[in-house]
């Protein structure tokens, strides 16, 4: 490798020793390489993994343009000034065709710029269908490596991916607002379930109250202890040791934002802050965590039992197959078996 190539492409070593020290454009390119999926970000992935979990994780998620990129920069503008640093993860779910709302969370999350205590990524959902969660907890897995003390990840809550990540977060927020239809979106998509806390954004606007007294009915319609349901990866199931304790339980509340203006945005922040102590002091922590490492492992075999059954099919072999398949002379269930026998 010549001179030349050694910058424009830091070994993995170089890189590691970067990201651990906080240079940014070695981070930018530490993150690149896990974005894109190259040879070696398994290395690279498992040479930062013994940094990480010092991290708290913050999901924000909701229905498309309840105000998340405002929130977001706003509680990390609110993060800086109790002189906490911010790694911020948005999942951008513009379509390949336009390409245009990165521009936007750019120009909104600008008032960050320059700040070194803050690093901001925006992800393109294309090219990474069913990756996804994987490649957003190994950028988040970078950013904790690099020593940000809060990192939120904003999904739009639409798509099972997207509320995947979400509630693999420590705290997740669910982002409601006024004026968009009768029905309160989180409840329609079914993702008030995943929510640690519920902000309805936009309080400036008609109808904010109204969206407010909707969600806190859902949340006593909903009852108690519900907040456990979502405890059980594929892999594993794990118990809450607060399981039919009613006083020590998590209350989720509903609070009230204007992000444009920065409003209830302090407020949220240490509603966030107590929810980490609670997790701390009740023991829900752990859980959180063995959830989370569960999710990583899980996510780990898929990504590379895909990449196994990929490089055993030869081209033209998968449409040979489904030809075989089509006339009758073997089934699916036995196609893929053989497939899988020769991993
Ligand atoms: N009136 C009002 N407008 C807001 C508030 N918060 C955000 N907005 C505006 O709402 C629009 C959408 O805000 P975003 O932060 O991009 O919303 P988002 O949820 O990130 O949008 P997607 O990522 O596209 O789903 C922008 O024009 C914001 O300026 C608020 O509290 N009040
Ligand atoms: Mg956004």
């Amino acid at each position: 490798m010549s001179a030349v190539e050694t910058i424009q492409r830091p070994s993995i070593a170089a890189l590691v020793e970067g990201v651990l020290n906080g240079h940014r454009l070695h981070l930018a390119r530490a993150i690149s390489r896990v974005e894109n999926q190259e040879n070696d970000a398994g290395e690279l992935l498992a040479a930062l993994y013994p940094h990480c979990g010092r991290a708290h994780i913050i999901g924000v998620t909701g229905a498309p343009g309840t105000g998340k990129s405002t929130l977001v920069t706003a509680l990390a503008q609110s993060y800086r000034n109790a002189g906490l640093t911010v790694g911020i993860v948005a999942i951008d779910p513009t379509s390949p065709f336009t390409g245009g709302a990165l521009l936007g969370d750019r120009v909104r999350m600008r008032s960050l710029a320059g700040d070194a205590g803050v690093f901001v990524r925006s992800m393109a959902t294309r090219g990474s269908l069913g990756g996804l969660s994987k490649t957003t907890g190994d950028v988040v897995t970078v950013l904790d490596a690099a020593g940000f003390e809060r990192i939120l990840v904003e999904t739009v809550g639409v798509g099972q991916a997207e509320v995947e990540i979400a509630s693999t977060a420590h705290t997740t927020l669910v982002v409601e607002a006024p004026g968009l239809g009768d029905e309160v979106q989180a409840i329609k998509a079914g993702i008030l379930e995943i929510a640690d806390i519920l902000v309805v954004n936009k309080a400036d606007r008609p109808g904010a109250d109204r969206t407010i007294r909707a969600l806190e009915m859902m949340l006593e319609i909903e009852g108690d202890g519900a907040r456990y349901v979502r405890h059980h990866g594929q892999l594993l199931r794990v118990e809450s040791p607060l399981e039919g304790d009613e006083e020590a339980r998590w209350k989720v509340i509903v609070m009230k934002t204007v992000a444009t203006e920065g409003s209830g945005v302090e407020a949220l922040r240490q509603r966030i802050d107590a929810h980490r102590r609670w997790l701390l002091e009740s023991g829900e922590m752990a859980l959180r965590e063995q959830l989370r490492i569960a999710h990583t492992l899980e996510n780990i075999l898929r990504a590379e039992l895909n990449r196994r059954i990929a490089s055993r099919i030869r081209p033209g072999n998968l449409e040979e197959l489904v030809e075989r398949i089509r006339r009758r002379e073997i089934d699916p269930y036995s196609a893929a078996a053989d497939l899988l026998a020769h991993l």
